[in-house]
């Protein structure tokens, strides 16, 4: 995946014709595209093998079951295209490890939730399920660009891992809070597909990501 923009287009369109507009429109603002559950069960799954050929595809499917199926799952999302996956770190260390070699180390573990919600459960056990993902091999975890300090908690237990960051836009989470807090990438999805120019939306959130990058060298 590339280090270029630090922006993933979470294209939660429910349509191949939107999908396709949408990730062209974005695609030289973007350095990877997350398919999740919308798109998959509007447009199928080959969906996953369409926006690979445009970006780099991070299967968003949550997967939360045990190693065996989590193996089934990752093997098919795989086997269509994707490069990365994600999975809930709650089912256990058994069925995260289960995705890990599955998906030969390309697995973003979900940590504190970025939802009002994600306080209720995810929270309290953040810490726990990131340094899960860490000795698991795991590449990296999801952490909430709405409560930016999180952020930089989270990194302290998961040194070097990426962190990829949703939140930012309609839930409230700036592009340049995450960024500056430690995240690796943030995931925007409604403030770029909803926008009445996914292109210079996408565009103004990779400068506002760079602004805040250059901020923080000064
Ligand atoms: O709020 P947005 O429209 O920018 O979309 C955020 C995306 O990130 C969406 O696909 C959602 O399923 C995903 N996500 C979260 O929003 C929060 C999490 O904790 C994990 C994933």
């Amino acid at each position: 995946m590339q280090k270029q923009n630090r922006l993933i287009l979470a294209l939660d369109v429910t349509s191949r014709e939107d999908a396709l507009r949408v990730a062209e429109a974005a695609r030289e603002h973007i350095d990877a595209i997350k398919i999740n559950w919308p798109l998959i069960l509007a447009a199928g799954p080959e969906m996953i093998r369409e926006m690979s050929s445009v970006k780099d595809v991070i299967c968003d499917l949550k997967i939360a079951d045990i190693p065996n199926t989590n193996r089934l799952i990752v093997e098919q999302a795989m086997a269509r295209g994707a490069s990365a996956v994600i999975c809930h770190g709650f089912p256990g260390e058994d069925s995260v490890k289960a995705c890990v070699e599955a998906a030969k180390g390309q697995v973003f573990v979900v940590s504190e939730m970025s939802h009002p919600g994600g306080k209720q459960f995810t929270a309290p056990v953040a810490d726990r399920l990131a340094a899960l993902a860490k000795s698991v091999g795991a590449r990296g975890i999801v952490a909430p660009a709405t409560r930016p300090g999180r952020i930089a908690e989270l990194r302290k237990t998961i040194g070097p891992m990426e962190i990829i960051s949703p939140g930012v836009g309609a839930q409230g989470g700036k592009a340049s809070d995450a960024i500056a807090a430690g995240a690796d990438y943030i995931i925007v999805g409604r403030a770029i597909y909803e926008a009445s120019d996914p292109g210079e939306s996408a565009k103004a959130l990779a400068d506002e990501v760079r602004a805040a990058l250059q901020a923080g060298r000064a």
